[in-house]
């Protein structure tokens, strides 16, 4: 791993009154706007290229190659949509970002926007995030006020509108399609893909659609350039980003690092564990992401490392639980999620999730069988690769990670009648 060369997206986090346009501008804000105005749009698509920056929303899929996807300029409009929908569970990186440091984000918009020949962005929030959709609409306002967004940007001829849009509050709308289905003012559901976004989008236009720690990192790389963030992280997961980590941890909170690190090496920044206690399991990106243990501590946390250990980087939400956790409650409750939030438009995602709440159910109240562990495997297997969008296989990696794990934990569910860490269950394994 590269010299730590990070806090970046992070940085200005304590500042005084930091989302502010004057502070923001005191720590050197939109000096990297003024730089990329000065460039040719396709320099700026180049330098985020070949930086390496990766989707930080949770795919990870190469961000100047995504803006390459789009068509060539047909005289139509095109559109930039920074997805702000996060409600992954555990994931809780964007919305602090948005609360110190909008104008970073705003900055990032700007920035890509002149890259990809946008002139009206937009920026679709958690509904839910009142306080989040305030401080982002000030920030636009300060920017418009201050010559940054609107015509003739800086004086440079360039002019962009950025919108801010709050939603409904859906975990589906984070879906990229989805999005676009609730952003034009329809309900959220996924589309179909192909077409990507990237040729037919919002309105059936080309959009960009990426996550705001994304279009947060590319004033950095237009300000330092690709090689410098290239020197972070690892060959092919280039860079920094945000490390959310949540749960039996002294500390728990936001960690900037560059990718590849470690969870012991975070958990040395957090404070270790909660005192007396142990790393039981833990997701390395949010709910959706297949849960690692203890032999897992030394992964370094970048897509490949991640992947090649059996589960996938997400969105670096790294909830931690030791030994006091019932690993069957908790992918209970994330399972309970998964069936809330399932839209309902495809059969095995709806019908599955739905399923597998009931069969948790039974575990809980001690009324599970033997065969229902079976039945937990076929629904995702039946799930797995057959739902419409990501969200079904999502809901199936901590049931099957976890029986992969933890598979006498559920057993004793069985055999015991119940939960052994509930204390009245508990009586009945003495
Ligand atoms: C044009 C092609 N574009 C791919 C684009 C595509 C998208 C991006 C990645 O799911 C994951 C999911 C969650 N031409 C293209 C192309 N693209 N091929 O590339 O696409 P994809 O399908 O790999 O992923 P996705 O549908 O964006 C995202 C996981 O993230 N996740 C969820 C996180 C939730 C949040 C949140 O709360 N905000 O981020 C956590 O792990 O399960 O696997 O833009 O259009 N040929």
């Amino acid at each position: 791993m590269a010299t730590t060369l990070t806090p970046v997206l992070t940085d200005r986090w304590a500042n005084e009154r930091s989302w502010t346009l004057d502070a923001y501008r005191k720590a050197g804000g939109y000096e990297a706007l003024r730089s990329a105005l000065a460039m040719a749009p396709g320099d700026v698509l180049t330098a985020v290229k070949d930086s390496g920056l990766r989707g930080r929303g949770g795919a990870g899929f190469p961000t100047g190659m995504k803006w390459g996807f789009l068509p060539a300029p047909d005289g139509g409009p095109r559109y930039l949509v920074v997805n702000a929908d996060e409600s992954e569970p555990g994931t809780c990186k964007d919305i602090p970002l948005m609360m110190a440091d909008p104008h970073l984000l705003v900055e990032g918009a700007i920035i890509t926007s002149y890259a990809i020949g946008c002139h009206h962005a937009f920026i679709y929030v958690r509904g839910e995030v009142l306080h989040v959709y305030r401080r982002l609409l000030a920030a636009v306002a300060e920017a418009r006020e201050a010559g940054l967004l609107g015509s003739d940007i800086l004086g440079s001829g360039y002019d962009l509108e950025l919108t801010v849009h709050a939603g409904a509050g859906a975990y589906i709308c984070g879906e990229e399609t989805a999005l676009l289905d609730s952003l034009e003012g329809r309900r959220g559901q996924p589309r179909l893909k192909p077409p990507f976004p990237a040729v037919a989008g919002l309105y059936g236009r080309p959009t960009v659609i990426n996550n705001v720690e994304t279009i947060a990192s590319v004033p950095s790389i237009v300000a330092n350039g690709a090689d410098w963030f290239r020197s972070m992280g690892t060959e092919r997961s280039a860079g920094f980003g945000i490390f959310s980590l949540s749960g039996h941890v002294a500390r728990p909170g936001q960690y900037e690092a560059p990718l590849g690190i470690t969870l012991r090496e975070l958990l040395e920044m957090a404070g270790g564990m909660r005192e007396g206690h142990e790393l039981k399991f833990w997701t390395p990106g949010g709910s959706s992401t297949p849960i690692f243990t203890a032999e897992h501590l030394d992964v370094p946390l970048d897509y490949e490392s991640v992947g090649a250990a059996g589960s996938m980087l997400g969105t670096r939400a790294l909830q931690i639980f030791d030994e006091t956790t019932c690993v069957v409650r908790a992918v209970a409750r994330w399972t309970d999620f998964y069936a809330h939030e399932s839209c309902g438009k495809c059969t095995p995602c709806r019908e599955g999730t739905f399923w597998m709440k009931g069969i948790y159910q039974r575990l809980e109240s001690g009324q599970g069988t033997a065969e229902d562990l079976e039945t937990l495997l076929d629904v995702c297997d039946n799930i797995l690769g057959r739902a419409f969008c990501a969200l079904g296989d999502g809901a199936t990696s901590p049931v099957t990670s976890s029986l992969q794990h933890f598979r006498a934990e559920y057993e004793a569910h069985v055999t015991g009648g119940g939960c052994p860490f509930d204390p009245v269950a508990a009586a009945r394994f003495e």
